[in-house]
């Protein structure tokens, strides 16, 4: 890894990552909607067969109750204390997001309002195989039971035994999900989208997937909602000379972990913390576990930017907009007025991105890619909607009837003009028949 400058990185790298030919992994995702649309159940059964190897018509396509209450029963005790401890922050987070309804009195008597009303049944996706955390599961369920979601389901591929994690199936416990299928990748979202024989529709699917599932849950938009395209993790910090090293490559690591295509980005003024980190990181390598992937990912998707001030560094990490957004500099909260596209900004160096994973209790399900220039992380909004309310009182309409029947004449829409007209309050005459 070499030190690059700002005007010689190579951003386009860092951003935008491709999955190979999106094409025809759209069309063979059509192809699974397909199946399941048609088939229902008889496909959710073939194609866990064809794609995960397991026999859902033996292990069962619904996690029974005693599955979970084994599950939760099985896992450690400090397992459990520490996701009991992060249900606590995650849910204490999120009910500070929670909005209600308010209806406004005019002083001509009239009433307007907004109803705020939770979805009433959405599905949670929950990756397998090595991202298959249980703290995703929390950070999906929580915010959608704050909301006052009735129906949580969630959807998660089976392993090769045909059962889930039980770590997992305790958080969804802990979470009070007891609705859980065990299928994934593109046929677990046509399921919930479009229901089956065994799996009812939701309204809503949200958390994120491998490349299949993002590219189902885009398909299946319109047909019920969803949350975001979620893709692979990334990190980006923005260090000063009062930042250390060993700490640095620590952080950009505990992202790289995560997946091959994940990204790691310091930004810095100072030279020498840039060449420390980097050596670092080769240093920390050595002894890392998914030290595989995790090089994968630095060497290909990291970087080493050398800028000429930190307010440099701010406006190259505001263009990136990464997920993660680490300010570890002298005084970081005088900095966050200037930060505009970011999932999540940690502040200091003892808010390293993983309390921000696990336990603070903002959500880590944030948007990627650069799409935090957009998009919001999962939160209590999610799983609500909103519902105008209107109430005109007599004087009111008196007073505003001649705009609307002029705005609809100029429409040409004749009868919106006669629905005020005919209650007395025709343009231009102010007062109500008699
Ligand atoms: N950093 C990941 C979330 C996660 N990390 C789950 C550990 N477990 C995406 O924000
Ligand atoms: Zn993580």
């Amino acid at each position: 890894m070499k030190i690059e400058k700002l005007a010689e990185a190579n951003l386009e790298r860092l951003i935008r990552k491709s999955y190979g030919d999106e094409a025809a992994l759209e069309s063979r995702v059509a192809e699974i909607l397909g199946r399941v649309r048609l088939e229902g159940d008889e496909a959710l059964f073939r194609l866990t067969m064809e794609l995960d190897g397991v026999d859902l018509r033996q292990s069962g396509l619904k996690v029974r109750e005693e599955e979970i209450e084994e599950a939760c029963a099985s896992v450690s005790g400090e397992f459990l204390t520490a996701l009991r401890v992060a249900k606590r922050n995650i849910t204490r987070f999120h009910e500070r997001q929670k909005r209600v309804s308010w209806f406004e009195p005019e002083e001509d008597g009239s009433i307007l309002g907004q109803l705020i009303r939770p979805l009433r049944r959405v599905g949670i996706y929950v990756p397998g195989g090595t991202a298959a955390y249980p703290s995703s599961v929390l950070m999906n369920a929580l915010p959608a039971l704050v909301a006052g979601v009735q129906e949580v389901v969630m959807v998660s591929p089976p392993r090769p035994d045909g059962s889930l994690l039980p770590e997992v199936l305790a958080a969804a416990g802990e979470a009070g999900v007891r609705e859980i299928y065990k299928v994934g990748g593109a046929q677990a979202v046509a399921a919930l989208a479009y229901g089956t024989a065994t799996v009812a529709p939701v309204e809503k699917i949200t958390g994120p997937g491998n490349i299949y599932v993002t590219l189902a849950k885009k398909q299946v938009f319109g047909q019920v909602d969803i949350d975001m395209l979620a893709g692979p993790s990334e990190i980006l910090i923005l260090a000063d000379e009062s930042a250390r090293e060993r700490e640095l490559a620590a952080d950009l690591l505990s992202q790289a972990e995560h997946d091959r295509l994940a990204s790691a980005i310091l930004v810095s003024p100072d030279r020498t913390l840039l060449e420390e980190t980097v050596r670092e990181v080769e240093r920390q390598l050595s002894t890392l576990p998914r030290a595989e992937i995790a090089r994968c990912a630095w060497e290909n998707h990291g970087a080493a930017i050398w800028v000429r001030d930190l307010a440099e560094g701010m406006d190259l990490a505001n263009r990136i907009a990464p997920e993660h957004f680490e300010l570890v500099v002298k005084d970081p909260q005088q900095w966050l007025g200037r930060v505009r596209n970011a999932g999540a900004v940690f502040l200091g160096r003892f808010s390293p991105e993983p309390v921000g994973d696990y336990l603070a209790g903002p959500n880590h399900i944030l948007p990627t890619g650069g799409t935090a220039r957009f998009y919001s992380p999962l939160n209590v909004d999610t799983f609500t909607k909103k519902t105008s309310v209107i109430q005109y009182s007599e004087q009111a309409l008196a007073r505003d009837a001649e705009h609307i029947v002029r705005l609809a004449r100029t429409e040409g829409l004749e009868a919106h003009a006669r629905a005020v007209e005919v209650r007395g309050h025709e343009a231009g005459k102010g007062e109500p028949e008699e």
